[in-house]
């Protein structure tokens, strides 16, 4: 930390909007602050490149200007109240615009609904313009700042974060930091022959360096878009693609692009937006020899992203998009010197895939075993708790957790694609493959909860006991991740028990990609008749939107609670407790078709029983203990409150 350092950077200029007048000593405080370990960080990535660093400066000291000051303000409170994102009042949905209210003015006519259900964390997938053909659902982006006209116009958008924040919803919007499309205006000047735009990329004039990486990278689409170069005959070029063809891999080694980027993220930041969800983060720095996900250089070119915004807009957090090995997961919350220098949250896909693997197997002992190897997070750190979103889940376990329960990883892995995938009779789940390889055996899995819970097939065949299980199960994975410590996120129709939407087989642009099968269209008509209905729809939003009212109620359930995993030796049953210093919620779950029970003695020792009987928050039932024994009936869930 050196302020006559940062001031000899800036030349010692002094910065001159004058409305700002009393913001303006904020910026040299906030990059004296942050001053060392961003040249640093900037040196190791970028060594010999002074000049760039000098840029970079300026370019802070600009973006700090063009921050509204209502926003300023704004950090100003946050940084005031501390961990505003560790507030235990939040609860969240995912949606995507067109598939939730056709537009962001319809939006707007729908949050009574979204304030109805508890919600007031929104992550809007992405708004900008982007390719006509295939577009990845907008992850190929043309822009990052303006809105595509399907949605709106860009006065809408802004109205929209204002009404947010007159409401106080906090907004979480995705910035594509890893690709751009192919349509992006670097790309159509690569493509031109400006070897300045090639180099924002990785282009290439032979396949040598493109063979040497492939050796070891792996493939995030095989079927659909194998290999990880694409050959561009106007430039008589390879470029890098990991994902889709069309999306080309920004090439972070270049100074400049970080320099770009930065000024596309602090307009992110600047229309409004509280989290920002850096996207394929692991993906951010490349290197022959490796998989090219989760180096070194990657943290630090996010902790630089992260201290810039320290600088220009410290009221906005960064969301890891990790969804890698458990043991990666945690280090995107900053480890050593760049512990809480690196992002506040991260979906914690751990919880995520093991909930699944639960499910499928009936049994707790991967999600055990999982859970409490996991390396702690930083305090600042905090996780986004979900049980799927618009991707596919993927197996992402550690394939030793698997071994020392005794089975064999790729049997275990195929058991659960056969479950999930329709590839066993007997399954009640109905979902797809997405991604398989044949060279690997992996594969990752597509549906919505409610189709992968049993809904749809219960629905074929009438069954009433398959319909009652398929709802008990959708309520009890949504209450284990509405008890647990972090933010919960919900998928839009999840709350409805949507089923799978098997339209896009229609479209050409999207019928090879199966994630689309879990991307339903919002059912307003169920909506409307939510008052009459009895049906699973309606079972499932009253008991969703009353778990949510009791999460508020009890503090516990948010910032205030300690959680502590109980391991009972019954291996059907999930136990964990929040805890405070006067308050405590007992979460009980069983993944099993039969009764499980719990020792009551242990129960009431902790306090959690009283007068031999306990009370079911879920769904206000009370009951007596019989023979010392708790009694958790199928797929039950169970919050008990401390006495
Ligand atoms: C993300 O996911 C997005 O969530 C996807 O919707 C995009 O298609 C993709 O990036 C490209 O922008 O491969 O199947 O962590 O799982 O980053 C999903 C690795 C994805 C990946 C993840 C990626």
């Amino acid at each position: 930390m050196n302020q006559s350092a940062a001031h000899k950077w800036l030349g010692g200029k002094r910065l001159s909007n004058p409305r700002l007048s009393d913001l303006e000593p904020l910026f040299e405080k906030r990059l004296a602050a942050n001053f060392t370990l961003l040249d640093q960080l900037f040196q190791e990535l970028y060594p010999g490149r002074e000049n760039d660093f000098s840029s970079l400066l300026e370019r802070l000291a600009s973006l700090f200007r063009a921050r509204p000051r209502e926003l300023q303000l704004q950090d100003l409170q946050r940084l005031g109240a501390g961990n505003w994102y560790q507030e235990g009042k939040w609860v969240g949905m995912q949606l995507y615009v067109d598939r939730f209210s056709a537009s962001l003015s319809g939006l707007e006519a729908r949050l009574p609904y979204l304030e109805d259900l508890g919600i007031n964390f929104l992550h809007l997938m992405p708004l900008t313009r982007r390719p006509k053909g295939p577009n990845d659902g907008g992850y190929a982006v043309n822009s990052y700042t303006e809105i595509d006209p399907r949605y709106g116009k860009t006065e809408d958008f802004l109205q929209l974060t204002e009404r947010f924040r007159e409401k106080g919803i906090c907004l979480m919007l995705d910035f594509v930091v890893n690709h751009t499309s192919d349509e992006f205006s670097w790309a159509e000047k690569a493509r031109q022959g400006d070897p300045k735009y090639q180099a924002y990329y990785y282009t290439y004039p032979d396949r040598t360096i493109p063979d040497l990486f492939e050796a070891h990278l792996p493939e995030i689409f095989p079927e659909t878009a194998p290999g990880n170069f694409s050959y561009i005959p106007e430039m008589d070029r390879w470029v890098m693609t990991v994902f889709n063809t069309y999306q080309w891999d920004l090439n972070y080694s270049n100074p400049e692009v970080f320099l770009e980027m930065l000024g596309n993220l602090a307009a992110l930041a600047n229309q409004g937006v509280d989290v920002v969800r850096f996207d394929a983060l692991a993906f951010l720095w490349k290197k022959i020899g490796t998989s090219s996900q989760n180096l070194p250089e990657a943290h630090k070119l996010i902790a630089l992203f992260r201290l810039c915004l320290q600088v220009v807009a410290p009221g906005v957090i960064i969301l890891a998009e990790a969804i890698v090995a458990p043991l990666e997961i945690v280090k995107y919350f900053g480890e050593g010197r760049l512990e809480g220098n690196e992002c506040e949250l991260a979906y914690n896909a751990t919880l995520m895939a093991c909930l699944w693997d639960a499910i499928a197997t009936k049994k707790t002992s991967l999600l055990y075993k999982s859970l409490l190897s996991l390396p702690p997070k930083p305090p600042e750190g905090s996780w986004i708790n979900y049980i799927r979103c618009h991707d596919d889940i993927g197996l992402g376990f550690d394939d030793n957790h698997i071994r020392q329960l005794g089975w064999d990883p790729g049997a275990h892995r195929r058991f659960l694609l056969d479950y999930y995938c329709q590839r066993l009779g007997w399954s009640p789940a109905k979902g797809a493959i997405f991604m398989f390889n044949p060279l690997t055996g992996d594969g990752r899995i597509t549906g919505s909860a409610a189709s992968l819970l049993g809904l749809e097939k219960a629905l074929e065949t009438g069954q009433a006991d398959a319909l009652d299980t398929a709802v008990r199960k959708i309520v009890l994975m949504h209450g284990i991740i509405l008890a647990s410590e972090g933010i919960p996120l919900i998928y839009a129709g999840d709350e409805l028990a949507a089923l799978n939407d098997y339209s896009y087989l229609k479209d050409a642009d999207k019928a090879d990609d199966s994630r689309w099968i879990n991307r339903p269209y919002h059912d307003w008509k169920a909506v409307a008749s939510l008052k009459k209905g009895k049906g699973p729809g309606a079972q499932v939003f009253g008991q969703i939107r009353s778990l949510i009212g009791l999460r508020r109620q009890l503090p516990v359930l948010g910032a205030a609670g300690k959680t502590h995993l109980h391991l009972t030796g019954n291996d059907h049953l999930l136990l964990f407790e929040r805890r405070s210093e006067t308050d405590g919620v007992m979460v009980i779950a069983n993944f099993d078709a039969e009764v499980q029970v719990v020792n009551a003695s242990w129960l009431a020792r902790l306090g959690y029983l009283a007068e031999g009987g306990y009370h079911n928050l879920t769904d206000h039932s009370r009951g007596k203990v019989q023979s010392g024994l708790l009694e958790v009936p199928p797929y039950a869930l169970m919050w008990l409150q401390l006495h």
